[in-house]
């Protein structure tokens, strides 16, 4: 019995020694989703982007993993995915992700990370792409100082921004770049600041944003993923405006969805894992930054919202928009 059971170790310790020393399959890739896809434009983008690179990529597969709302069941959930051996890329979207798959990359360190909306430079195993969202921020806040001004002319002027929760990119770009925005129009603005707490409460999102819209503000920006449908629907009982961020903004409401400024998170994330998948490694070790300049950011015209706001205001938006692709104003930065 005893030699038998010295036989079953000896063949389960020879076996877990092959598996590791294959390392594994370069062409397997997990989509590791830091919450839940749908209602998230940025993690419905990454989908697509990773499934279209895959699709296109002979030999490779794809699975979707969603990690759910709960950020402390992330490291464990990243650390299964990769445990498991089963992926040779993992590919996810979230400015907390680099920190978590460095730590994971220690104890597997043939997987590669391609993580985009995030930013860490010089680890070998990890590339990242951070989108400019100063830029994104300004776009916004340009148009809702527009329409603000142009529905109260007089008041003291007022915008709204209802974030699920604070984090260094909505504090060093989203926010300081949407006040650049209405900072534009009339030096003068005030930006009323409120916090859901996380990333799927609409009902206090909408909550937050009835009362903004009872105290007169007009234009209230959400950066809350599936959370921001609360505040979209309050706005549309009320008559009143919405200006949205990454993508897909007019499909939640037509009318009340006055403007959008978008990332290319789906181009960004197929280019970066077909070139991945393709046999090129160069760009692990690197972060990138990729703003309106490369077109990933940028503003969606098509929307009726948008098409039924004065023309003035479409216009001045157009110059708007291409004076900053032109670097006026210059938000562009080499770190973060
Ligand atoms: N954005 C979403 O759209 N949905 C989310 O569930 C989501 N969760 C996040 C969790 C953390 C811890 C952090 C730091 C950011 C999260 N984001 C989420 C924000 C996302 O990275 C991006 O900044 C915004 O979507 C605006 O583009």
């Amino acid at each position: 019995m005893n030699r038998f059971l010295a036989f079953v170790f000896t063949v389960l310790t020879l076996s877990s020694c092959a598996k590791e020393t294959a390392g594994p399959d370069p062409l397997s890739v997990a989509v590791f989703v830091p919450g839940v896809a749908s209602g998230s434009p940025t993690y419905e983008m990454l989908v697509a982007g990773a499934t279209k690179a895959v699709a296109e990529t002979e030999g490779a597969s794809i699975k979707i993993i969603e990690a759910g709302y709960d950020q402390a069941t992330w490291m464990d959930r990243l650390r299964d995915t990769v445990a498991s051996g089963e992926f040779g890329v993992v590919v996810s979207s979230n400015p907390s992700l680099p920190e978590l798959c460095a730590k994971v990359s220690r104890d597997y360190p043939a997987v590669r990370f391609i993580i985009a909306d995030a930013y860490l430079s010089g680890h070998p195993a990890i590339h990242t792409v951070l989108y400019n969202q100063k830029e994104q921020g300004y776009l916004v806040g340009y148009l809702a100082g527009l329409v603000t001004k142009e529905r109260s002319p007089g008041k003291p002027p007022v915008a709204g921004l209802i974030a699920a929760q604070r984090y260094p990119t909505l504090d060093k770009l989203i926010r300081p770049g949407f006040e650049a925005g209405l900072r534009a129009v009339d030096p003068d603005f005030r930006l009323e600041y409120r916090e859901i707490g996380n990333w799927y409460d609409s009902a206090k999102a909408a909550e937050l944003a009835a009362a903004l819209y009872g105290a007169g503000v007009e234009v209230i920006l959400p950066i809350a993923g599936s959370a921001g449908q609360g505040v979209v629907s309050v706005a549309d009982e009320r008559g009143a405006s919405v200006v949205w961020f990454d993508g897909a903004g007019y499909r939640m409401d037509p009318d009340t969805v006055i403007g959008c400024a978008t990332i290319a998170q789906d181009k960004l994330v197929y280019e970066r894992l077909k070139s991945a998948l393709g046999g090129d490694s160069s760009r692990y070790g690197t972060a990138d930054i990729v703003s309106i300049r490369g077109g990933y950011v940028g503003f969606d015209p098509d929307g009726p919202g948008y098409a039924n706001l004065p023309e003035s205001i479409r216009l001045a938006m157009t110059t708007a928009i291409g004076n900053l692709a032109a670097g006026t104003p210059d938000f562009s930065f080499d770190t973060f």
